[in-house]
């Protein structure tokens, strides 16, 4: 009897050993997909900080952040930041031209002389508040970002950003001719290009840093001088809706007047720094 007893004993012993194992088990899968949800959380906040659009008042709001995109106060601008290369510092750039709501913003809250006569052709070439302002000079370049607390690129920054981090490309996108329509606004139309003048700005596929329009739509004032006299000639960058596919090469450069309006010129601006 004894022996069927302590058989029997044995085998209770051995179920209860059982039971602690497997709860021991359950207990330590859970202990790793609890640590392996917190690491993932852990993760997704870091990556949420990151990717978050926070919004900027001036560059002293700047200071400290660790998002790689903001949002401008003053004009709702999207920026982006761009890391630092050869000959630029890194810096942050708008994602697209500025807008005729934008510059209308600009022209009702500060005392800057624009041609009234002006707004006829701009929304004859530049149908929407979405689509990029035109007809300014670079002085009116100038006098928006100043009102907006930004500035004007310089070219190396301009080119940089334009690149997309990829080297030695012909295009903001790459080599391929065949996908500048999905890129850019330029002369004619096809595929994402339906517009015969300017696109509201955004409607093409970005660069590599998020950055639309870098070719096409409308030429873009740069800071600088063309000449190396520096009195003659400013800088405009990217080519625009008037132009055929060769004016889209990332390295080309016009030099127009500074006074120069037209159709086809607009801006985008900069601060420097990064998060
Ligand atoms: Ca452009």
């Amino acid at each position: 009897m004894g022996g069927v007893q302590d058989e029997h004993g044995e085998k209770v012993r051995e179920s209860q050993r059982q039971v602690r194992y497997d709860y021991k088990n359950r207990l330590e899968g859970m202990m790793r997909k609890f640590s392996w949800m917190l690491l993932v959380l852990l993760a997704f906040s870091v990556y949420a900080e990151d990717e978050k659009e926070v919004v900027i008042e001036s560059l002293e709001g700047l200071k400290g952040v660790t998002a790689k995109k903001i949002i401008w106060k003053k004009d709702g601008a999207k920026m982006v930041s761009i890391p630092g290369g050869n000959k630029t510092k890194p810096f942050w750039i708008d994602t697209t031209e500025v807008t005729v709501g934008q510059f209308k913003k600009f022209l009702l809250e500060s005392d800057h002389q624009f041609d009234t006569k002006l707004w006829r052709n701009i929304y004859r070439f530049s149908a929407t508040d979405k689509s990029p302002i035109i007809y300014v000079s670079w002085d009116d370049a100038k006098a928006y970002a100043k009102w907006a607390g930004r500035r004007l690129p310089r070219e190396e920054e301009w080119e940089w950003a334009a690149r997309g981090g990829l080297k030695d490309k012909i295009y903001p996108w790459g080599d391929n001719r065949s996908q500048a329509r999905d890129y850019a606004n330029y002369d004619g139309a096809g595929g994402k290009d339906k517009w015969k003048y300017c696109a509201p700005v955004g409607s093409f596929e970005a660069n590599g840093y998020g950055l639309h329009d870098m070719a096409g739509n409308v030429w873009e004032w740069s800071q600088d001088w063309y000449d190396d006299n520096r009195t003659r000639y400013r800088l405009l960058r990217g080519g625009c809706w008037i132009n055929d596919i060769k004016a889209l090469n990332v390295a080309n450069r016009c030099s127009p007047a500074p006074y120069f309006r037209q159709s086809y010129i607009g801006f985008r601006c900069v601060v420097s720094g990064s998060p």
